[in-house]
């Protein structure tokens, strides 16, 4: 029963685009209507017709701590009471500055900002400022936010120039960025060999989210950091899914890779608004009032976002965080991965740390192209049948399935109950 949410998307459909404010929340790649969502605690969601959801979209990752969680709410509850903004430098911002700056090895400086995007779209920025070149390598199937630069699609041909991927980016910028097949690194060599004393950047999420989960060569990855020191262009890790998510240094830590940049956001938050760009201070020193490439933000730092989000890192610096939610993900996507088996229906499971997506396909998935061959019809009927049963998935097969510490085993096992009956059901 949904009456409630389906009379509030009629209502906001009047007032707002699409009636969401971002596009993906109003579930067109699985063709149902979003539910409103009232409140939701722990692992749990609720909509506006009361209905219960086991979550795994945790607001797109940053709630990995679970919802709700009372270390946040009771900071929060605390720091209000001292006013929401004041646009002024605040302890705060060096608190969380600090506490990022232990906790990911390539950054010895810092910049909050607003989301991911501003993150990412200011390192691009930086990069072309630091090193006076133009142009950008990016990767098909990862997103990096909507900044002009990074909305790009591949060009015709393997290392051929950027196309819009969107009305509005103009060509000229587009042509400025190469998109190239994700985990095949001689198309990255033929591009440096190409356009090497003109790229000033290349960015990369280092464990895909946004094409569903892919998971990386590890001599890809080590391959891209010796092309851009050699060629010497900046590696930005776009660690804004994967940052504090697959362990307290994020992917770099995980991989042993250091970046010259990366941008956060998601989790550093806590739920509030908040992305972050770092590197070496060589670089970032660059940045006004510093230097000369600009960049600011109203409310970048904000005292709220700063207090949620340090009530998280602090919670995530325990050490046995990551070991329980590397077990917890072990037990739900090999469970996954067994039931689909057992009713005889092809699926691929990628799944690093506490990020994993089921993809309805007899073939590895390595990258973008992988990832649209998988049947995403049969992904719409398991989403329907999951959320009927309250399993709350992100509505696209192009995005991760994200795990919290407040996901209990009870919980991941109901959860695989209702896989094993929606699995059994597409036959
Ligand atoms: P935001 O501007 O949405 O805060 O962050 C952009 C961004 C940057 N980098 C990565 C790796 C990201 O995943 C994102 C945003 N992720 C999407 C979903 N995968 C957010 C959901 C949405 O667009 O509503």
């Amino acid at each position: 029963m949904k009456a409630k949410s389906q009379e509030l998307f009629e209502k906001a459909k009047k007032y707002i685009p699409g009636g969401v404010n971002s596009p993906v929340r109003a579930g067109k790649a699985v063709g149902i209507d979003p539910p409103f969502i009232a409140r939701a605690q722990g692992c749990a969601l609720w909509d506006a017709d009361g209905n219960t959801y086991i979550d795994y979209v945790s607001s797109w990752g940053p709630m990995i701590l679970g919802h709700a969680h009372p270390d946040v709410i009771n900071a929060l509850t605390e720091a209000i009471q001292r006013g929401t903004s004041y646009g002024a430098p605040t302890e705060l911002e060096v608190e969380m500055a600090e506490l990022i700056v232990s906790m990911v090895p390539s950054i010895d400086h810092v910049r909050m900002v607003n989301s991911g995007t501003e993150a990412t779209m200011s390192a691009i920025r930086l990069a072309r400022g630091v090193t006076g070149r133009n142009k950008i390598i990016k990767f098909d199937g990862c997103y990096h936010g909507h900044g002009d630069s990074l909305l790009v699609e591949a060009g015709s041909g393997v290392a051929t120039f950027g196309i819009p991927g969107s009305p509005g980016v103009p060509g000229d910028l587009a042509r400025q960025t190469i998109s190239l097949p994700f985990n095949d690194l001689p198309a990255v060599e033929e591009a440096f060999q190409r356009f090497g004393d003109d790229i000033a950047a290349l960015i990369i999420e280092p464990v895909p989210g946004n094409m569903g989960v892919v998971v990386p060569d590890i001599n890809f990855l080590q391959g891209l950091r010796e092309l851009t020191t050699s060629y010497q262009s900046l590696l930005i890790f776009d660690e804004v899914i994967t940052g504090f998510r697959l362990s307290g240094g994020g992917a770099q830590e995980f991989y042993d890779i250091a970046p010259d940049l990366t941008c956060l956001g998601k989790i550093i938050g806590g739920g509030l608004p908040v992305g972050a760009f770092g590197g070496k201070r060589e670089f970032m020193e660059r940045l006004a009032p510093e230097g000369d490439v600009y960049q600011a933000g109203t409310l970048s730092g904000n005292p709220l976002a700063m207090t949620a989000g340090l009530a998280t890192l602090h919670l995530l610096h325990k050490s046995d965080v990551y070991s329980t939610l590397e077990q917890r993900s072990q037990m739900l996507f090999s469970g996954l991965e067994s039931l689909a088996e057992k009713a005889g229906i092809p699926v691929v499971v990628n799944r690093v740390g506490s990020m994993g997506s089921l993809f309805f396909s007899d073939a590895p998935v390595s990258d973008f192209a992988g990832a649209k061959k998988s049947d995403r019809d049969l992904f719409k009927k398991y989403y329907s049948r999951m959320l009927e049963q309250g399993v709350y998935l992100a509505p696209s097969p192009f995005e991760a399935t994200f795990l919290s510490l407040a996901h209990t085993e009870e919980m991941i096992g109901k959860t695989l109950d209702f896989a094993g009956k929606a699995f059994r059901s597409l036959l």
